[in-house]
């Protein structure tokens, strides 16, 4: 963000220079790999079709939450399932690894495009039906956000960022503003919320406030530079930017403008009928997590490593991160890489040389508007409950998530 290239001077400063005769490239020269017996990847006319990755990239979604019922079950029902964060890079998830969240374990709609249709009515003047044709005729923004279930929560028995964290991913979405769609049907004066439903058993619904609606909501049919998959909700789907994953309906066909706040199968956990206030209760709060070293992995032994992670805030634009090593006594200032966008996974690196002792990572946050990722120890003290193995931090979880290296290069979860 500063670009007055303070990572150069931290890099110096921090003693995490390469040059301290580590082990870092080879000893002698050596051209890379030719190929070998493995020969070459024969082109078909599926990979020209459709690329695949390697055969030999190997990083895999998992069922969520650890453990739970397999996804998808016997019947092929597809329940919540986890993004492999601790093998991203960059900010972008993709689509083959977003994370999905579904209500209620489903079935997915398996929508004709052209047969889908978009409802607007309610407090409208003029209620609206859009194809998706016509939909693509409008004029389109293309944002990156994440969505983040609520549900994405860590405890002592996760083992990896995947399990304490895989319930969130990062993509760029293109469609609609939802305030273009809401002002071609005309709201009628004062209408305070809206109520969206999706096109499966369950609908997706959810109340949402007015002034979320028109402020930057959209109506999404593209993800990471094509149409949405399937599990994100095709043809159309709902962004929210910054509420809790329930928000962002997938498979939309009818939006209805309504007087008040709608009970639904969702909104189970969100009773805040105020519209002024609903905003800030249903925002993902500030978050990160450090993706490597995590928990899982193993360190090949001391010397220079790039701490890398995520950060994300339901309030706007990730504004500074900080990174400790040994184990939140002192904490520096990460470099954020790239751009930070609003709502969006923000990627920050941190030099770090190992000395091969025990010890402890842990990252921390700040948004735009000045809120601090809290610490487990914080959140037990606000909500005045003991911090023990059995604390679960009550709700959304945004609390720091500490790792531990053990000084054999093993990496674990240090929640105790
Ligand atoms: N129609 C519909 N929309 C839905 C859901 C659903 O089950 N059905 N799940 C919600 C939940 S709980 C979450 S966390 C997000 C997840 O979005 P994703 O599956 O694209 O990651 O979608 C939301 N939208
Ligand atoms: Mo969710």
């Amino acid at each position: 963000m500063d670009s007055k290239r303070p990572d150069r001077r931290r890099f110096l400063k921090g003693g995490a220079a390469l040059a301290g005769g580590l082990t870092l490239g080879a000893v002698e020269p050596v051209v890379g790999q030719l190929p070998g017996p493995e020969g070459f990847i024969k082109g078909t006319d599926e990979l020209i079709a459709y690329g695949e990755r390697s055969r030999f990239v190997d990083s895999v979604r998992i069922a969520h939450p650890p453990g739970s019922r397999p996804s998808p079950d016997e019947f092929g029902l597809v329940f919540h399932v986890a993004a492999p964060l601790q093998d991203s890079v960059g900010v972008i998830t993709p689509s083959s690894l977003h994370f999905v969240g579904t209500t209620r374990g489903s079935f997915m709609p398996d929508i004709d495009p052209r047969k889908h249709r978009l409802m607007i009515h309610g407090m409208v003047d003029r209620p609206l039906t859009f194809t998706m044709e016509e939909l693509k005729r409008l004029p389109s923004v293309t944002r990156t956000h994440f969505i983040e279930c609520a549900g994405n929560s860590s405890r002592s028995d996760r083992r990896t960022a995947q399990e304490t964290h895989g319930m969130t991913s990062c993509a760029e979405w293109t469609g609609v503003p939802l305030s273009v769609l809401l002002e071609e049907a005309g709201v009628k004066d004062g209408a305070p919320w809206i109520v969206c439903e999706g096109t499966e058993e369950v609908k997706g619904s959810s109340s949402i406030p007015m002034a979320k609606a028109m402020e930057d909501c959209l109506v999404a049919y593209g993800m990471n530079g094509e149409d949405l998959r399937p599990q994100q909700g095709f043809p159309l789907r709902l962004m929210v930017p910054g509420f809790e994953g329930i928000f962002h309906t997938k498979y939309l066909r009818r939006i209805k403008v309504v007087d008040r706040y709608y009970m639904t199968y969702n909104d189970y956990g969100h009773l805040t009928q105020d519209p002024d206030t609903a905003a800030l209760g249903y925002q993902i709060g500030p978050k990160s997590l450090i993706t490597f070293p995590s928990g899982g992995q193993e360190l090949p032994g001391r010397g220079f490593y790039e701490i890398s992670g995520l950060a994300w805030s339901g309030g706007g634009a990730i504004s500074r991160v900080e990174v400790s090593t040994d184990g939140g006594r002192s904490w520096s200032d990460a470099e954020i890489k790239g751009s930070a966008n609003r709502m969006a996974h923000t990627r920050f690196g941190f030099s770090w040389n190992w000395d091969g002792q025990e010890t402890e990572l842990q990252s921390r946050c700040t948004d735009e508007l000045g809120q601090v990722q809290p610490s487990r120890a914080q959140v037990a003290e606000f909500f005045e409950v003991p911090l023990g193995p059995s604390f679960r931090v009550p709700g959304r979880d945004n609390s720091i998530q500490p790792w531990r290296v053990a000084s054999d290069g093993s990496v674990h979860n240090a929640i105790s």
